[in-house]
């Protein structure tokens, strides 16, 4: 064996269980925002394509997907909160699952980060406390400023916990083979976690404890509707991403991860580092703690290349490794790294939005 196929001895091309389904390999597709649902945030018949192009990942873990119209901050994100958000998700599923591979839908509420643009009624966008964030909102009209999100009465938590539920549901009935929380990056579960977003004096506030509150209920009420082992959770903790920030994200997050092994989940989806951006942060800490605490299956995410998720593999840092944007212009990205071959580059023109261009025209390796 030649040196530049070392990495075929790595366990990251064999196949490993996941809860209840057998995963191809240990390498992930994480979930990537593109911004091309229809009206009704319908995800459409090209997605299908464009998810089944990339079934050899052990598994895809499909994009952020809002459980109301109020959990909707970007342009042409799709939704998991109907009958035909079910029809249409079900294309997809069904096309990966032809072709061998897994899928997990992540499921998602914005809070603050969206705009009375995409917003029921134009209403404010919602959040723990009412703190605008730097930054703007991706609107159908282009970028706008974000923002002051008005705070969540108490009372509004119950109805939005029962949506993730509901979602869960519907993501089961759409064929997915489980649901990831997203509860990363500056979102609605993030920005009641961390006390630079969260400044309440009620039973979500304050300390820890009840930071943590809402997210544990929305884990209580999707484990009551669906097994544990087709949940996972995704977590940022030293990410700034969607300008946010905690005085003490190893307390806060060791406490979180503790108390998620109550719920059995199947695995923990870290961020390591900024999201999109470097993985060493100021006031981090070694994220190895938290997979060290998880009772499940670890993923790793942010940044990785073939050659780190091997060592990640030999060194056993993780379970899984979480690829992002290395799977835009690779929809063949296993079997390339298997070759050894060269990644294609993006083009950040057709990220967002669009229709097949940029998205389902990426050729495999044999064409390029
Ligand atoms: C990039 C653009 C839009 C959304 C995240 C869902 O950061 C996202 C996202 C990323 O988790």
């Amino acid at each position: 064996m030649t040196n530049a196929n070392a990495h075929l001895h790595s366990d990251l091309f064999k196949p490993v269980q996941l809860g209840a389904v057998q995963l191809q390999n240990r390498i992930v597709m994480a979930p990537l925002t593109r911004s091309r649902a229809k009206a009704g945030d319908v995800p459409t018949e090209l997605a299908a394509e464009y998810y089944a192009q990339r079934a050899g990942a052990g598994l895809i873990i499909a994009e952020a997907t809002q459980i109301s119209p109020q959990g909707k901050g970007y342009a042409w994100t799709p939704g998991i909160y109907n009958e035909s958000h079910v029809a249409g998700w079900k294309k997809i599923t069904d096309a990966v699952h032809a072709k061998g591979g897994r899928i997990f839908l992540q499921l998602w509420h914005v809070g603050r980060i969206s705009h009375p643009d995409l917003q029921p009624g134009n209403a404010l966008p919602v959040a723990p406390s009412a703190i605008k964030p730097d930054g703007n909102a991706f609107t159908e009209s282009g970028f706008k400023p974000f923002v002051e999100p008005r705070a969540l009465e108490a009372s509004e938590l119950p109805a939005i916990v029962e949506q993730y539920k509901i979602a869960a549901q519907l993501s089961l009935q759409a064929g997915f083979d489980g649901v990831e929380i997203h509860a990363a990056n500056g979102y609605l579960l993030d920005q009641f976690l961390r006390d630079k977003t969260n400044q309440r004096t009620d039973n979500y506030g304050g300390s820890i404890e009840n930071r943590a509150r809402l997210l544990l209920e929305v884990v209580e009420a999707v484990t009551s509707v669906i097994p544990s082992e087709r949940v996972g959770i995704r977590l940022s903790p030293i990410s700034p991403a969607n300008d946010i920030a905690d005085s003490n994200p190893k307390a806060l997050f060791s406490y979180v991860v503790e108390q998620l092994n109550r719920y059995k989940l199947v695995y923990l989806h870290v961020v390591e580092g900024a999201t999109g951006g470097p993985r060493e942060v100021d006031g981090g800490f070694d994220l190895q703690v938290l997979r060290d605490l998880f009772k499940g299956i670890y993923i790793a995410n942010n940044g990785y290349d073939l050659e780190m998720a091997v060592k990640a593999r030999d060194r056993n840092l993780a379970d899984l490794v979480a690829f992002g944007r290395p799977w835009i212009a690779n929809p063949d990205l296993v079997e390339r790294f298997k070759a050894g071959a060269a990644l294609a580059e993006f083009n950040q023109a057709t990220l967002y939005g669009g229709g097949a261009e940029g998205y389902t025209d990426y050729p495999p390796m044999q064409q390029s």
